[in-house]
């Protein structure tokens, strides 16, 4: 798509929006910049283009020529009447009143990730999943990386680099490796990896998408571009990701924690191993050779290794990275241990499918951290994997009441639970309620939304919180 000089509404003033914006002028397109966030005024919204450090000169000429018109608030009608096309952020459901009329009168609408993908000069690897995307989209770029320089990959999208803001850097011998959310592949129509993953699908983000059937389909819209060329790595062990490889478009190579393959990767009591046509190659131990800990997280690593050998990278360079590699932050991070207690932070466990990954890392006698934003998630899964390892139950957020209900008809005694009314409340009570021996994990099962911006807030809050005990 031609965006010179076609008049683009950005809609969503976070990372993503400046992103689009910076690429929007380099495009050359007429620019109206807008957040219905009635609390921002069009400065704020100025501001934040004018403070991004990474705006190459060019768009900064560009924006002075042809300034970008900042709005928030309620959009004008004679405004609405001029947009051409139309580019959403991630957090902006495509189902509102806005977006609907917009797309009634046939304006394209674009993602963020599908627009850059227009200046993407390179190859893709992308990733989803409900879980996980996070560390093996790390640990792919790491392996990318060692392979190829740290200058020829670029690691962005839902890990909290948009992809509008690298793309221009690209070339034919990069690589770009993304995180992307079911939000970014809502809107994505030309966007074709060369690989991509889909990790595992369970319910999560039901709010925005409605049905189960509707978030599946968004996962595996990551595909819609490929061929039998590409690669597609998928979890034998998810029921929809292991139904999706027999209509994939793309090769389907399978990873699976709990059996044999005859073709893929899979555990084998404490080994990584590869089967080709039957044929085994022992890979590397979990214990010896990673330092990740948690089921959850072999299967992020079977996946990475079978996503960078679909990007032709020497086995002997995954596994020195793989060993190398240490958790990504707020991912059952291991923080400190402070008076014979452990404590954990995975603040990214934002619904109860990461949860139960949180919980079941723990080996010993645990207080957990729940509770958050309600995402319309039920809790029931997650509470049955806490077997005898809960001690207590601190909740927060909106959703502690629904999370104490759910725990007590799972025969959870409700003396074990307790209700803090702060985060700071919440930590103190854990320290007191936490003896020698115990673990302390912040794995809510819900968003941080309506307490913190976002979970690496709440996750960083917790860690100066235990560095300073
Ligand atoms: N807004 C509107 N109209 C709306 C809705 C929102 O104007 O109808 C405005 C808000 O007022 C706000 C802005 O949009 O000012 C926020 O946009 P955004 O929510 O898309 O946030 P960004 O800062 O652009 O961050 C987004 C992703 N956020 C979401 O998907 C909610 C980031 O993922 C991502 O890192 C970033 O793009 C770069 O790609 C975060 C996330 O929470 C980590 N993702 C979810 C998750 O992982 O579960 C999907």
């Amino acid at each position: 798509m031609n965006f010179q000089n076609v008049k683009t509404l950005v809609i969503g003033s976070g990372i993503s929006g400046v992103g689009a914006v910076y690429l929007l002028s380099l495009f050359g397109a007429d620019i109206i910049f807008y957040d219905s966030n009635e609390k921002l005024t069009p400065e704020d919204l100025q501001n934040k283009l004018e403070q991004e450090p990474r705006l190459q000169e060019e768009a900064v000429q560009r924006m002075r020529t042809a300034p970008v018109y900042c709005i928030t608030g309620e959009l004008p009608d004679a405004v609405e009447a001029q947009v051409e096309a139309v580019v959403l952020s991630p957090g902006v459901p495509t189902d509102i009143s806005l977006v609907n009329r917009l797309r009634e009168r046939q304006v394209p609408i674009l993602g963020e990730i599908e627009l850059g993908f227009l200046a993407e000069k390179g190859q893709v690897v992308a990733i989803t999943g409900t879980n996980g995307k996070t560390t093996t989209t790390t640990l792919v770029g790491d392996i990318m990386k060692a392979h190829l320089g740290d200058e020829k990959v670029f690691v962005v999208g839902n890990i909290g680099n948009p992809y509008t803001m690298e793309v221009t850097a690209t070339a034919a011998d990069t690589v770009t490796v993304a995180e992307i959310s079911s939000f970014q592949l809502e809107t994505v129509r030309q966007f074709a990896p060369k690989v991509s993953a889909i990790l595992n699908v369970t319910p999560d983000h039901l709010n925005r998408h409605h049905t189960m059937e509707a978030y599946a389909a968004a996962k595996e819209a990551i595909t819609c571009n490929q061929s039998k060329a590409d690669i597609c790595v998928l979890n034998a062990e998810n029921s929809y990701t292991a139904d999706f490889a027999g209509r994939c478009p793309a090769q389907a190579v399978l990873f699976s924690s709990q059996h044999t393959l005859k073709n893929g990767y899979y555990l084998r009591g404490d080994h990584i191993v590869k089967a080709v046509d039957g044929a085994e190659t022992v890979l590397l131990d979990i214990h010896q050779d990673m330092n990740l800990v948690g089921i959850c997280n072999v299967e992020n690593v079977m996946a990475a290794i079978a996503i960078a050998e679909g990007m032709g990278v020497p086995m002997e360079t995954i596994l020195r990275v793989i060993r190398d590699f240490h958790a990504v932050e707020h991912r059952i991070e291991f923080v400190a241990t402070k008076r014979g207690v452990d404590y954990y932070n995975d603040s990214k466990g934002t619904n109860p499918d990461a949860a139960i990954q949180g919980i079941r890392a723990m080996s010993k006698p645990t207080i957990l951290i729940g509770g958050g934003y309600d995402k319309g998630n039920e809790y029931d899964e997650w509470i049955e994997n806490f077997g005898d390892k809960v001690k207590y139950l601190v909740l927060i957020g909106q959703t502690r009441e629904k999370i104490a209900e759910c725990a007590k008809k799972h025969g959870f005694a409700a003396d074990r639970i307790r209700f803090a009314d702060t985060y700071d409340a919440c930590l103190q009570l854990c320290t007191q309620l936490a003896e020698d021996g115990d673990a302390v994990l912040l794995s809510p099962a819900c968003a941080s939304w309506g307490m913190f911006p976002n979970y690496e807030v709440r996750g960083k809050q917790f860690k100066e919180y235990v560095h300073a005990l």
